[in-house]
């Protein structure tokens, strides 16, 4: 009983009163500021409602050293991750240990004021290693240590403002002070969480409503919306999602509250920490599942923890969390009974059929158009991932040529345009060289720094366009490797990027030399021409590679056509 009072009891946060915050947020006009990430946007909000109590402010060194070495603060609290605030080395120059500085959110709004206690340069090899087990970038988070965050931590204590500002689904999102006078108010004294960073399918509604039942708990879905595994559904879309399915669920024992939080996939150790998240949130049990929060393969090939790690280290420390732990059992379909139960309980087994559709299944059929079955999941999910996720010949994606002046991507880039418009449904884009030239890139000349701008500048236009389901082709010399990798990891964020290296010799240009730069180029009279007098690197993989060398155009854009169907691109 005494426990469960305390979950309801309302927990410390890190915010100055309303007046004060007016007065503060004057004075801290005055200091030097901070512009936070998205992920310390995420950190700071846990850490001033509350969610990341009992931490007062970002670590220390002290602290810092042991959550990493021992999982736990420097006075022995356990707490397994590392909460930081990582700044650049330009910024860590103008500061000093003992100075105030304000935080501010994206916009510039001041959200808090750190006192300095500690600035350090942190050995993030070491910290990848004992965190997140291998110092390999194949790991999320460890990718996200060694190139996202900067080179130097800072540690000290929050003196809160204001919380973030969010305009998304304001109504489903708490604070664990709210979560907490909720289940006060409800009577719920015993409440599972489930967390999770996908959408719910059946499944995982049998697993949850089981995990209750057998708690004699009420139920939190408690979905992180804050940052997940890159290439995760988007939020928007998963809440769309768990709101249908919150609607499968007896609304007199189960509600939905939305978390901000920054996973860093960590396996064990995050399961430890969605623990006591939960914990400070008035939960009471939490449900751990196989594989809890895996970062998926390490760059061997091979999972980063093993399936029950999770588990095992959560029991472990149960106690000092302060929350019972639910294992998750895995559910699957059993066709002959058309209803899900534990794998490890099946009756029969050898006499039934069990159903089981993958993560990576659904995304394909998905994909693809395909069907997906009413016993894998609801109709109103299903319907909400496919507005998202369209097939592939609905939605947007780039066509890159690139090769020499005078190669024919022109006049190939026109014929494929005109042909993708006669088949219509979606709205096509021509990003010629020339015409970009004119337009996006008009001051620039042709030295590297300026092809390279000018190459950039069509890859955001065309990762644009491919993002709102339209169709860019692009045709520009593009004569650098390491720049036309660049646009294709923009573009392939949103959809398909397909090279085309328009591949006729150089000889052969210069034969047809229609425009006259290549013997003015020869005659030094253009200086840093493709071909002549600057560089062109081959495309060594490009999706496909296009010799107008005794092939008329019209066969030529035949060959992309016949491509982009045979990557699913257009209809066939
Ligand atoms: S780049 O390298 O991708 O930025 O070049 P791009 O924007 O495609 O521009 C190439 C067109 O500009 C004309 N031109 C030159 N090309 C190469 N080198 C030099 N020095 C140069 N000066 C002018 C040329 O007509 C190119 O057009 P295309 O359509 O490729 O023949």
């Amino acid at each position: 009983i005494q426990m469960m009072q305390n979950h309801h009891a309302p927990i410390q946060e890190l915010y100055v009163s309303p007046d004060s915050a007016q007065k503060l947020k004057r004075e801290a006009g005055d200091l030097l500021s901070w512009d936070l990430t998205p992920r310390q946007i995420c950190d700071l909000e846990l850490l001033m409602n509350g969610g990341f109590s009992p931490l007062k402010g970002f670590l220390g060194k002290e602290d810092y050293e042991s959550v990493v070495d021992n999982m736990r603060l420097a006075d022995g609290t356990l707490w397994p991750m590392p909460i930081t605030l990582d700044i650049s080395e330009d910024f860590a120059a103008k500061i000093e240990e003992g100075q105030d500085i304000a935080l501010r959110d994206q916009e510039g709004v001041i959200l808090a004021i750190l006192s300095i206690s500690d600035k350090w340069v942190p050995n993030k090899a070491h910290e990848a290693e004992k965190v997140f087990g291998a110092d390999d970038i194949a790991h999320p988070a460890v990718n996200y240590l060694h190139h996202t965050a900067g080179p130097v931590y800072l540690g000290g204590a929050i003196t809160g403002i204001q919380p973030p500002v969010h305009y998304d689904f304001r109504a489903r999102r708490d604070t664990p002070n709210e979560l907490r006078a909720y289940f006060r108010k409800l009577g719920w004294r015993k409440v599972v969480a489930f967390q999770t960073r996908n959408p719910l399918h059946r499944a995982h509604q049998e697993l949850t409503f089981r995990a209750a039942k057998e708690a004699q708990a009420n139920l939190l879905i408690h979905p992180v919306v804050g940052l997940t595994k890159p290439g995760d559904v988007d939020h928007f879309t998963r809440v769309r999602c768990y709101e249908a399915v919150l609607d499968q669920y007896p609304s007199a024992t189960t509600t939905m509250s939305l978390l901000n939080l920054a996973m860093r996939m960590a396996g064990p150790r995050e399961a430890v920490w969605h623990g006591l998240i939960r914990k400070n949130h008035g939960c009471t049990h939490f449900i751990v599942g196989r594989d809890h929060a895996g970062p998926g393969k390490n760059s061997a090939g091979e999972d980063f923890y093993g399936p029950y790690d999770a588990q095992d280290l959560f029991r472990q420390h149960q106690e000092e969390i302060g929350i019972e732990m639910v294992d998750f059992k895995h559910m699957v379909y059993v066709q002959e009974r058309a209803q899900y139960e534990p794998a490890d309980e099946i009756e029969d087994k050898d006499n039934v059929t069990i159903l089981n559709i993958s993560g990576t299944e659904l995304r394909r059929r998905l994909r693809e158009g395909l069907e997906i079955p009413e016993w894998f999941s609801f109709p109103e999910v299903v319907k909400e991932l496919r507005r998202t996720s369209p097939p592939r010949s609905k939605q947007g994606f780039t066509v890159f040529f690139t090769g020499l002046s005078g190669s024919g991507k022109s006049t190939i880039a026109n014929a494929i345009m005109v042909k993708l418009m006669e088949m219509g449904g979606r709205p096509v884009t021509l990003l010629d060289g020339d015409v970009v030239r004119k337009h996006l890139s008009s001051e620039l000349g042709f030295s590297k720094e300026h092809r390279d701008i000018n190459i950039r500048r069509i890859g955001y236009v065309a990762s644009e366009i491919t993002k709102n389901g339209g169709i860019a082709i692009c045709a520009p010399i593009a004569p650098y490797t390491s720049t036309r990798r660049a646009v294709r990891e923009m573009i392939e964020a949103y959809g398909a990027f397909v090279e085309v290296h328009v591949a006729t010799s150089l000889e052969e240009c210069e034969r047809r030399d229609r425009k006259g730069l290549y013997a003015l180029a020869r005659e030094g009279k253009i200086k840093e021409f493709t071909g002549i007098s600057d560089p062109y690197e081959e495309p060594t993989e490009p999706e496909l590679r296009v010799d107008t060398e005794g092939m008329d155009v019209d066969y030529c854009a035949q060959q992309v056509l016949l491509k982009l169907e045979s990557m699913g691109l257009v209809a066939g």
